[in-house]
């Protein structure tokens, strides 16, 4: 297509002129971005297709990701990136008086995920490919991700995303492989000689159409695909008006639920997720038998990967098909579904395990609940071979129970494997959340800590790094990304470590104009950027960051010659809309800030930035520029963390507490290179058993909280006086659930290790370089590679390695 520069611009002119009919000088930067885009998938296609045809030729075990988010933000410079022709174009585009960024810049954020589980799976999906491995995945394409983040006045509104108002390029409606997707009717079961035979009637069918992205793989030729679903209205008939079954079609793929936590409870979610599976097993299954497969096979082929329980239902609709379809019986049916399922479960905070009630489940899918209700029988008659009259202990490990359908138990029942994502997390689902079914069957459980590709994380979001780091140890770290310990020789070498501070200047600079520009704010690039970016939530702790605020500046203004190296607290969050008391958190962030940032006494001192709509795009340019990597949820409720490992990478140093991946980053750096604070996981959950933990007693014996706290209630800040009220309640009346007040103090004083850390440049810049340095762990590739060869049980027999 084009190999240099000046075939790239012909290409690209001749492209734009006959895209839009225009000549270059009458296009827009959107047709210009159009047409790059749509010219890069082309590009694309031979790889793409060659792919496919390798995996059929070669009838290797594919492994698909069932997902209901993938949080991927823009691709289009990581697509240059990996297809190795971001140089060439940035040239060509340059030459013809474009600048790239301003194209990008153009591109939307694809926020079909809400946080750290749907940026998982977009890491996850490069990986795959970059490691040339046969995997793929499988989403909704929403028509509205997660929502866009206004603030007025201090409090959050939410407006729709309208990301896909202008097309989006990388995608490839592929109408004729839609399948059907059925929803309510009535099951009849006739029996013809020795079998039942079960028929789904009267149901309502969905179509799903599919759109396939391509995924690039890192210089080796592989593409693999996601493919997202969207609902349309079918031809069969309905028995219905035909204005309401449009909409209700619609909906299902009409919105994102901006929720990451709570289980909303209601009808369309299950649509969701059943639409969602139901469509991937059909395509998944039909590409199979395609490639000859034989269905008894299935398992030795095929490896499916429930991401967290949304997907679950994949397990008894399979059941479904080899049932129904395949008219296999239910034990050799149980032995290939068993076989082809594994799960990781993201979280241990118990309202956010699905549970589907029973009067809303069997309506809406009449066939797959009586399915799982004979899994459920099944499996409680084992239980009771095992346990004989411990009927608690049965009742507890039910799929259903107290009239719902509990996911989770549907999960593990179904999978050959269950993982957690880090191992604190994997402990705490064995020894509590999901004890028993560890007792009884403890060869699934195993850990996969979690891991970010670096390839977004570093070479993309900053190349500056990038390139110090190729310059001194060469560039073998790309491909394996480990060998970033080659830098800690240079941990003594001053010149080198002087490079590091010019980059990390550098990019707080960059950031320091975009907050100018977003926020009308001037901060110093030259304080410490202290940074809190993740989703809003109560365990995160947002409010201890800023309760700290709140301290440092009643501190500074008691007196005024303490000693105190300039910060700049920098957050980025967006609270669930129906989320009340994350949204007051907000609103508080933003009254101290107000406070703080129009107080001449500290103004050289503390400035407080809140940034709209954190995004994915956004947090590339807030991570690269980050001094401290705030990661200060309770202990045992962050099940991993992956922006810990990012801000790592990028070189923050870490406040934190032992919680979730901080523990496993301790272990790589060393203890004296990140600031660990505050309870751990064990006197937490000891707490929450034995109880004994009294917040009012912090609240009368520690003059500093007490003034924090009233200082919310009593004017001082500009708003209304019981604005947060909610916020004292939570933490005086209801005990403080999160145990703010008792990891205060710890907090400050490790915030105050932290600021004499960096006063001393040499020693933080080796803390940091060390922080770098150990982050090669925490590439998704080496997570991948411990899902394909300890779960999946694939390898890469890329097209490079098979050729060569
Ligand atoms: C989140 C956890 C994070 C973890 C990500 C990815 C959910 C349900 N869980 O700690 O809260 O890093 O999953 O595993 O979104």
């Amino acid at each position: 297509m084009f190999s240099n520069k000046d075939e790239f611009k012909l290409a690209f002119l001749k492209k734009l002129e006959m895209g839009f009919g225009k000549t270059f000088p009458e296009s827009t930067v959107r047709d210009q971005y159009h047409t790059l885009g749509n010219m890069i998938r082309e590009f694309i296609s031979t790889d793409w297709i060659n792919t496919n045809e390798h995996y059929r030729l070669t009838k290797q075990k594919q492994v698909y990701y069932l997902s209901i988010e993938f949080l991927l933000g823009k691709v289009l410079s990581q697509n240059l990136m990996n297809l190795g022709i971001y140089t060439i174009v940035q040239e060509g585009l340059s030459d013809l008086g474009i600048g790239l960024e301003q194209l990008e810049e153009i591109e939307p954020d694809a926020g079909l995920g809400n946080g750290g589980l749907g940026r998982l799976a977009a890491c996850f999906l490069d990986s795959l490919s970059s490691l040339g491995l046969p995997g793929h995945g499988c989403g909704i394409r929403y028509r509205h991700g997660l929502f866009e983040q206004k603030i007025m006045n201090g409090y959050q509104l939410e407006l729709p995303d309208h990301w896909l108002r202008h097309g989006h390029v990388w995608e490839v409606r592929k109408e004729d492989l839609s399948v059907e997707v059925p929803f309510w009717g009535r099951v009849e079961c006739t029996k013809t000689g020795e079998n039942l035979e079960f028929k789904h009637l009267d149901a309502e069918y969905v179509t799903a159409v599919p759109y396939d992205l391509p995924v690039v793989g890192y210089n080796n030729s592989t593409v693999n695909t996601l493919r997202l679903w969207s609902a349309e209205v079918s031809p069969y008939p309905v028995n219905k008006d035909i204005m309401h079954y449009k909409r209700e079609t619609e909906m299902i793929s009409e919105f994102l639920y901006p929720d990451d936590t709570h289980d909303e409870g209601k009808i369309l979610r299950l649509k969701q997720q059943y639409f969602l599976v139901a469509a991937s097993l059909r395509s998944i299954i039909r590409s199979y038998l395609n490639r000859k497969g034989d269905i008894k096979q299935l398992s030795k082929d095929i490896c499916i990967h429930i991401n967290d329980t949304h997907p679950a239902l994949a397990i008894p609709e399979l059941m479904r098909i080899l049932l129904d379809e395949y008219r296999l019986g239910w034990e050799e049916s149980w032995e290939i579904t068993r076989g082809t399922f594994c799960y990781t479960n993201h979280t241990t905070l118990s309202e956010a395990l699905e549970k589907w009630p029973i009067h809303i489940f069997k309506p809406l899918l009449p066939r797959i609940y009586m399915i799982i209700e004979e899994m459920n029988e099944r499996y409680c008659h084992e239980l009771w071979e095992k346990f004989p009259g411990e009927w608690d202990h049965i009742q507890e490990m039910a799929i259903i129970a107290d009239g719902v359908v509990k996911m989770a138990h549907l999960a593990v029942v179904g999978s050959f494997s269950v993982n957690g994502v880090a191992r604190i997390h994997t402990e705490i689902l064995k020894d509590r959340e999901m004890k028993l079914f560890y007792q009884h069957s403890p060869e699934k459980f195993n850990n996969k800590t979690n891991g970010i590709t670096h390839r977004r994380w570093l070479l993309k979001a900053n190349p500056e790094l990038s390139s110090l780091i190729t310059d001194t140890i060469g560039n073998d770290w790309v491909y394996q990304p480990e060998q970033m310990k080659n830098l800690l020789p240079y941990m003594n070498d001053s010149a080198f470590l002087d490079q590091l501070a010019v980059v990390k200047q550098k990019k707080k600079e960059q950031l320091a104009k975009r907050i100018l520009d977003q926020n009308g704010l001037l901060i110093d690039p030259t304080s410490i950027f202290d940074v809190q970016v993740k989703r809003l939530h109560a365990y995160k702790r947002q409010l201890l960051n800023i309760i700290h605020i709140m301290h440092l500046y009643n501190r500074l203004k008691e007196d005024a010659s303490c000693d105190f190296y300039p910060r700049t607290f920098i957050f980025g969050a967006k609270a669930s809309p129906g989320y009340y008391y994350a949204k007051k958190i907000i609103k508080l962030i933003h009254s101290v800030a107000e406070k703080i940032n129009h107080d001449p006494a500290v103004k050289e001192r503390i400035k407080v930035v809140f940034m709209e709509n954190y995004r994915v795009s956004l947090a590339e340019e807030i991570i690269p520029a980050s001094d401290i990597s705030e990661q200060i949820s309770t202990a045992s409720k962050e099940a991993s963390g992956t922006g810990n490992m990012k801000l790592m990478m990028n070189g923050a140093v870490t406040v934190g507490t032992l919680d979730g991946a901080n523990i496993e980053i301790r272990e790589k750096v060393g203890a004296d290179d990140i600031f660990i604070f505050g309870l751990s996981a064990k006197e937490v959950m000891k707490f929450e058993q034995e109880g004994g933990y009294n917040s009012m007693e912090y609240y009368y014996h520690d003059k500093r909280l007490q003034e924090i706290i009233n200082q919310m209630r009593n004017g001082f800040l500009p708003d209304v006086a019981d604005e947060f009220e909610p916020i004292v309640d939570s933490l005086l009346t209801e005990n403080d659930q999160y145990f703010v007040m008792r990891d205060f103090d710890s907090y400050v004083n490790i915030q105050q290790q932290a600021g004499s850390a960096f006063e001393n440049r040499q020693k933080w810049l080796r803390m940091s370089l060390r922080n770098i340095a150990m982050s090669g762990y925490f590439s998704s590739d080496r997570t991948i590679e411990e899902y394909a060869s300890q779960i999946w049980g694939i390898s890469n027999t890329s097209l490079e390695t098979s050729i060569n």
